[in-house]
């Protein structure tokens, strides 16, 4: 891998490589996408629902694992996460799926997953994986750097025009600060972040650390529908790292895989068997 590409993920935390998923993968990837709308799992809801802006969102569908489990062995994720991070091993976590449609779809508000998912450590990435060609104003947006920052509280998602109501909230022990409204302060100044995006193509893949801040573009007209598959790693320096005691509805280890992370304690290295190990 380029020394350069693997720079970039460590500075910046996000990085995008193109043609990185031939058309046979791309298919896969689609199939499996497809499947996902069809059949929701568990914890499928609608972000921003019952607004206009709502869109589908998925995620870690139990019943979609073997298949994916499967797909991610025809993906070449293990060995670029590998050389990217400079991790011995690489495991796969699990998928989300994104679906905005309607030409009205409201952005991913701006935030890290950390905030809903019980981790720390250098060795994490998403591959974010759209089936459209995306233009850079309806793509993935990551605050550079972010990855080395804070942990802010998460949006909820439940409305459209508060992009960072809190998730934990003030009650939250520990607290996690509220988040800035970027898109706000980014309206009023565009320098006041420094935004990483691409136009990608069918076959470039976004890759993220997802302690980075970012939020997935709204859809427009001209753009109306985003079909976008995640599918997240972790390498040796991953970490559990319980989320906030609060009435936010997730436990101290979220709400994916409960049962394994009930057996973690802070600060143990994130592994268990139910994860597939891909390097
Ligand atoms: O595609 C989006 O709208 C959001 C993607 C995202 O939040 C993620 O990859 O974790
Ligand atoms: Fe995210």
């Amino acid at each position: 891998m380029d020394a350069a590409l693997r720079r970039s993920f460590d500075d910046d935390g996000a990085v995008v490589v193109r043609n990185c998923l031939d058309s046979d993968q791309l298919a896969l990837c689609r199939g499996a996408f497809d499947w996902a709308v069809e059949n929701h799992g568990p914890n499928a809801s609608m972000m921003f629902e019952g607004t206009e802006q709502q869109s589908h969102v998925d995620n870690a569908n139990p019943n979609a694992k073997e298949r994916l489990d499967e797909l991610v062995t025809q993906l070449p994720f293990g060995k670029i996460f590998a050389d990217l991070w400079g991790s011995e091993n690489v495991w796969y976590f699990a998928e989300e799926i994104f679906f905005k449609t309607g030409g009205n779809s409201a952005r991913t508000s701006f935030h890290q997953d950390t905030s809903y998912l019980p981790w720390t450590g250098k060795h994490w990435g998403n591959a974010w994986i759209s089936f459209e060609a995306v233009p850079k104003k309806n793509s993935l947006e990551i605050v550079k750097g972010s990855h080395r920052g804070i942990q802010y509280d998460g949006p909820n998602f439940t409305d459209p025009n508060d992009p960072t109501s809190p998730l934990h909230g003030e009650a939250a022990v520990p607290f996690l600060p509220r988040l800035p409204d970027i898109d706000a302060e980014l309206a009023r100044d565009p320098a006041a972040y420094d935004i990483l995006s691409w136009a990608v193509e069918p076959g470039d893949v976004v890759l993220l650390h997802p302690h980075s801040l970012h939020g997935g573009a709204q859809t427009d007209p001209d753009f109306p529908t985003r079909h976008t598959l995640v599918l997240r790693f972790f390498g040796d320096d991953a970490t559990f790292r319980s989320l906030p005691e609060s009435n936010s509805g997730l436990g101290r280890g979220g709400i994916l895989f409960t049962e394994e992370m009930d057996k973690l304690k802070d600060g143990d290295r994130f592994r268990a068997p139910v994860f597939k190990k891909l390097v």
